[in-house]
């Protein structure tokens, strides 16, 4: 095994891949990232994005890959950020949802486990585990103690990865840690979520480019924060002598309606009630009505605190979404 910091990243072409490979390049980590299918199309965004990222291919339902991967990569930290992450989809694949969110987690520590012989702390592991977890919360705030309650297939097959990096863990003395992340967003949050999809339309609304957004149940509750900031947490965890568990939140809860009020006040559309439509068919089977973490673990030991506030982060993603519309506007 070297000793260079190597890392190697399942789900670099996710949202979070793509910060956190930035953040390990600037601390001068090479980077490896395993990607899936044969000509994914989010290749060339993560060759303009970090061109310095060496990509291997794989898949998590593909043990002998994530090994051939480990095998060529050499990394010292690994962090498994690959799943299917979206919980509406969950309903609908729930064996596909299970088999990649919940048994690849296995597949990976297992390849892990074996890619590191003998020397098996050497590596460290961080998994993505999920504040969806605490589906029907059972504590108010929620935290690394909280009974887990999941609520959708999504929620099922993450706490079957998480409590299977504790498993590898106590079993094997790996140095597994799990993050328990609550909502995250950025410019790069795909558009299947509540957050990207509000701040694309509303700047396509601004711009005369939509005049409509349907949206499900708009009183949920989550507490947001921005990703760049919770990438750092997920380094930080591998920094430790100790793995261990940690949640990740900013400890404020919003709503979405919230959200919309600020996403429509910034391009001054205080009333929207004219362009927002409730649809049915957006509504969830079992919903997550309430999510706010406490994170004092985090903020203590890993000395971690979050930088973007609510409003912020709002503001930041509809002027993305605006410079984005303008172009598609101008034709460009
Ligand atoms: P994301 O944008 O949906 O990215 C998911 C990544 O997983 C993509 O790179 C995707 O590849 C990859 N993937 C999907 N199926 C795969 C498979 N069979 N084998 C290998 N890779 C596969 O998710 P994210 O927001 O960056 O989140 C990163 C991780 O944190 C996920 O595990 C998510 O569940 C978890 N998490 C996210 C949040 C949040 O608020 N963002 C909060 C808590 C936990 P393609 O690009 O090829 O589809
Ligand atoms: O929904 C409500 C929806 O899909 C947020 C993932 O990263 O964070 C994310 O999961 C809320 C829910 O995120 C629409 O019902 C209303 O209450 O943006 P979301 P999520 O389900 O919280 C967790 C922590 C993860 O781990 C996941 O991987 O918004 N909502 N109307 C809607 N949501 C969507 N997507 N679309 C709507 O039209």
């Amino acid at each position: 095994m070297q000793n260079a910091k190597r890392a190697f990243i399942t789900g670099i072409t996710g949202q979070d891949g793509m910060y956190l490979s930035r953040l390990l390049l600037s601390k001068g980590y090479e980077v490896y990232g395993l990607v899936r299918g044969q000509n994914n199309p989010k290749i060339p965004v993560l060759q303009a994005w970090a061109p310095e990222v060496k990509i291997l291919t794989g898949d998590l339902l593909d043990q002998s890959s994530l090994l051939r991967a480990l095998k060529v990569a050499q990394p010292t930290e690994v962090y498994n950020l690959g799943a299917i992450s979206f919980v509406a989809y969950s309903w609908e694949n729930a064996q596909l949802t299970s088999q990649v969110t919940g048994l690849g987690v296995l597949n990976m520590l297992e390849a892990v486990r074996l890619y590191a012989g003998d020397d098996v702390s050497a590596v460290r592991f961080y998994q993505a585990s999920s504040s969806e977890m605490f589906g029907r919360v059972q504590e108010v705030p929620q935290r690394e103690t909280t009974l887990l309650w999941p609520r959708s297939p999504y929620g099922v097959a993450k706490v079957f990865g998480h409590y299977m990096t504790i498993n590898y863990r106590e079993s094997y003395g790996m140095h597994a840690s799990s993050g328990v992340l609550f909502n995250h967003e950025s410019p790069l949050r795909g558009p299947e979520f509540v957050t990207r999809k509000i701040s694309t339309a509303v700047a396509r609304i601004s711009l005369g480019l939509q005049d409509r957004l349907d949206l499900g149940n708009i009183d949920a509750q989550r507490d947001w924060g921005f990703a760049g900031d919770y990438v750092e947490a997920m380094w930080r965890m591998l920094q430790q002598d100790e793995a261990d568990d940690y949640v990740i939140s900013t400890g404020e809860t919003q709503s979405v309606r919230k959200y919309l009020d600020i996403a429509f006040a910034h391009v001054g559309i205080d009333d929207w009630s004219g362009y927002v439509h409730q649809d049915p068919a957006l509504l969830r089977p079992a919903e997550v009505d309430l999510l706010i973490g406490d994170s004092a673990k985090a903020r203590t030991r890993l000395e971690w605190a979050p930088s973007v506030a609510f409003e912020d982060l709002v503001t930041m993603m509809v002027d993305a979404d605006l410079a984005i519309a303008a172009k598609e506007k101008s034709g460009a």
